[in-house]
């Protein structure tokens, strides 16, 4: 079996999805997502320019051997546009092996490890009442765990909650320029206690409660909330300082037993070493998308799994449900799995992106289908064309640019 195309489709159904589409000479197609949030182009650059060309005719069922020869055989490695293209290619390559397997690709990763896979959903509000709602709502979903974002008193615009206009219009975070928000570290170490109080007292101490402080915190200052937050025993404290200094976490470590989970933003397993083999977290966060794949994650998995970290794969909207479907592959079948972030796509996104993954009671099944499970609607893409659109920019009251 030989390569014979290799096309990259962009879509804007509602937001940016960037997704490496391989044939091969037996007509079997693969899909991948190469989508990253705010830089899609350079990634369909890469792909286009630099990979699809060498892609023709490799036998696709040597998915190890691609992966190396792309990863090495660049030079310039590691990084987000190069692991998100390398990601398309071995989640395509994937989808093709399980198809000519005639299996769903979960039965190639080693089977099922349990029946169905947990996830979390995002609850925000500009208030706690307005939080308490969002909170109710994913309730009456099914969600089982919630994330939970609030604005901040005296603060126009903040991270995981939907900011409005002067008239009540929603701002959307994707913009054609970055929406600059506003930040104060004080006023946030200051209510986020408040809020957990309001929501364990509205919901009970039951209720898996997740946090993402979005990098924003120095490691003292997040010493300082995972204690504050101790006594409503939280799930996770997420990204509680950027952790490029791995050895920061040694810090916040010793000062709280609030559960650590990081590494959306990682792109190699080399991001983590210290966070792993020091046990200073307790979730990995990776996505299949930004992480080279589902071969290098897999591996991350399970080098975490001698440190009992356990998994606990990105999941936002701008993870495609091809980069979900693969996602929830991985979390049938890796023994420590811990739990899938799910915020859900629009109508639209699923009309493109057809898919046989399905959510109920706060779980995902990746379905039987061959392969991935995931069907492009070629057509429908085409009638969506990319749309620029940038992450906001965080700015202190002074105005210097802060983690956003
Ligand atoms: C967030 C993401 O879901 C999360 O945990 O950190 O929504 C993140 O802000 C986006 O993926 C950025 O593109
Ligand atoms: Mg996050």
């Amino acid at each position: 079996m030989k390569i014979v195309d290799a096309k990259v489709v962009v879509t804007s159904p509602g937001r940016n999805f960037v997704t490496l589409k391989l044939t091969t000479d037996d007509g079997l197609t693969g899909l991948g997502d190469a989508t990253l949030n705010g830089r899609e182009l350079a990634v369909v650059s890469y792909l286009t320019d630099h990979v699809a060309p060498l892609l023709l005719g490799l036998d696709p069922h040597r998915i190890e051997d691609t992966w190396q020869y792309l990863y090495r055989g660049a030079y310039w490695r590691r990084g987000p546009v190069t692991m998100a293209a390398i990601a398309a290619v071995d989640v395509a390559l994937w989808d093709i092996k399980a198809k000519a397997a005639g299996l769903p690709l979960y039965q190639l990763l080693g089977g099922a490890s349990r029946d169905r896979v947990r996830t979390y959903g995002h609850a925000n509000g500009r208030d706690i009442p307005e939080l308490l709602d969002s909170v109710r709502a994913r309730l009456d979903e099914g969600y089982q765990a919630v994330r939970i974002q609030s604005g901040i008193p005296g603060l126009k615009a903040v991270y995981g909650v939907h900011s409005t206009d002067d008239d009540g219009s929603a701002v959307l975070h994707q913009q054609a320029r970055p929406l600059v928000e506003d930040w104060d570290t004080d006023a946030y170490l200051r209510h986020i206690p408040a809020v957990f109080d309001a929501v364990r007292s509205e919901f009970g101490a039951d209720l898996p409660l997740l946090h993402d402080a979005h990098h924003r915190l120095t490691p003292v200052q997040a010493g300082r909330l995972g204690r504050d937050l101790e006594p409503y025993r939280p799930f996770w404290l997420e990204d509680c300082t950027p952790a490029e200094n791995q050895e920061a976490l040694r810090l916040v470590r010793a000062n709280t037993t609030t559960p650590l989970a990081i590494g959306e933003v990682f792109n190699t397993v080399y991001d983590y070493q210290t966070l792993i083999t020091e046990q200073l977290i307790d979730y990995v966060r990776s996505a299949v998308t930004h992480f080279g794949g589902v071969t290098p994650l897999r591996k991350l998995f399970d080098f975490a799994a001698q440190y009992q970290i356990k998994s606990a794969i990105h999941g936002p909207e701008d993870i495609s449900p091809v980069g979900m479907a693969a996602a929830v592959h991985l979390d049938l079948a890796v023994h420590n799995f811990g739990i899938q972030e799910y915020s859900g796509h629009t109508a639209l996104t699923n009309e493109v992106f057809r898919h046989a993954y399905t959510f109920a009671d706060g779980h995902l099944h990746p379905g039987e289908a061959p392969g991935i499970g995931v069907e492009l609607d070629e057509e429908m893409a085409a009638a969506h064309p990319y749309e620029a659109a940038y992450l906001p920019v965080n700015r202190l009251q002074d105005g210097s640019v802060h983690d956003w």
